[in-house]
């Protein structure tokens, strides 16, 4: 496939609610989209890094310069998404930039081939259950509102953001509101120290799916400890950044559930890496976010479909964040969303909705 450029385009999307993690709060997305031009179709892809370095050492700035600068220039002629992931790999980290490009020139592809995003990755379901990540709230009543919200519209599960300070009392209110059967998680995004074992011990008896990254991205080995001192299931987000990652957790023990982001591992294709040994290992996965857009939110579906994604996944319908998406929305229906059937990634951006939102376009010829 011949890649005649490439357009970045900045784009500014205020989210519903301000949401607070243990690293910041966010009051809107600030999303870098790529569009990769072909002779024969266009690819979209979404980079899900944030605006400030603090869930990882990604931005969107270092992403958008990375491309331009490296990742680009890099691209031979002729390429396919396997050619784009050969020729990216001399370059180290930048992996949110590296799946972006992947993933728009695998959508061009893809849409020319006529093939599905869901049966090019081997996905099995044609809806999947969604759960929400909830974040950290002024008090526990408006949390207690927020989550009854989000449980009447159905989501299937709950994902708690919790701090040290803003965990042991919300935790076992929400359940004790809500009940037994509610299927519940918290996310601690990197905020605790292995001298906290105790007092993440104290979520045991709260009968926890997991706990998400409780400890630093780089602590490998005190997550291993971790899980030896609490019942509670521990889940990598942040620390797994490729499949090699992944094959050292395993072997440590340091998670026994992996949350799996494309942007965070590099793409599609390392995700799919991801997902064939944590299957063979009998590790659960499940698909996270990052905030998407109905771009970003489409791919993740098809990968949330393959059949080793056994937890809902942060895969929420696009009211949870914007008022209004680029794409046509994704709605939820009895708790699930539909994985996209179209060529590629199924989606595409309505050109006045995505004007409005632009905050700047850069078009780069290959
Ligand atoms: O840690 O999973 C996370 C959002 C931005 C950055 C990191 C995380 C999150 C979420 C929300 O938890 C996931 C989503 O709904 O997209
Ligand atoms: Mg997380």
């Amino acid at each position: 496939m011949k890649i005649t450029g490439i357009e970045l385009r900045r784009i500014k999307m205020p989210l519903v609610a301000p949401f607070r993690t243990s690293f910041g709060t966010e009051t809107e997305r600030d999303v870098l989209l790529l569009r990769v031009v072909t002779p024969d179709a266009e690819g979209w892809g979404e980079c899900v890094a944030m605006s400030d370095p603090l869930y990882s050492s990604e931005y969107v700035d270092g992403a958008a310069d990375v491309l331009r600068r490296f990742l680009i220039p890099a691209l031979p002629a002729h390429v396919d998404a396997h050619g784009v992931n050969r020729a990216l790999r001399p370059f180290k980290g930048h992996r949110m930039a590296k799946a972006a490009l992947e993933t728009a020139v695998l959508d061009a592809g893809l849409r020319t081939s006529g093939e599905s995003f869901a049966s090019f990755l081997g996905a099995e379901a044609d809806r999947v259950p969604c759960g929400v990540s909830v974040g950290i709230m002024d008090s526990v009543p408006r949390l207690l509102d927020a989550v009854a919200g989000y449980l009447d519209e159905g989501y299937a599960r709950i994902k708690l953001k919790i701090e040290p300070g803003w965990d042991l009392a919300p935790v076992r209110a929400v359940r004790e509101r809500f009940g037994d059967d509610l299927l519940l998680q918290v996310d601690a995004n990197a905020a605790y120290t292995l001298a906290d074992a105790p007092h993440l011990a104290k979520l045991d008896p709260l009968n926890l799916l997991l706990i998400e990254q409780p400890l630093a991205n780089d602590d490998m080995v005190q997550h291993a400890r971790l899980a030896t001192k609490i019942t509670t299931p521990v889940c990598l987000d942040e620390s797994i950044e490729s499949a090699e990652h992944a094959a050292a957790a395993i072997t440590l023990g340091a998670c026994s559930i992996i949350n799996v982001k494309p942007g965070r591992v590099g793409g599609y294709l390392e995700a799919r890496r991801i997902h064939d040994l944590a299957r063979a290992h009998g590790v659960a996965l499940w698909c996270g976010g990052m905030l998407e857009t109905g771009i970003g939110r489409a791919a993740n579906l098809a990968l949330a479909a393959m059949p080793g994604f056994t937890l809902p996944g942060d895969t929420s319908a696009s009211r949870r964040y914007y008022a209004t998406d680029i794409t046509a929305p994704f709605e939820l229906d009895e708790g699930h969303l539909e994985v996209p059937t179209g060529p590629g990634i199924g989606v595409a951006p309505v050109p006045a909705i995505l004007d409005e939102v632009t905050v700047s376009t850069e078009w780069i010829t290959v």
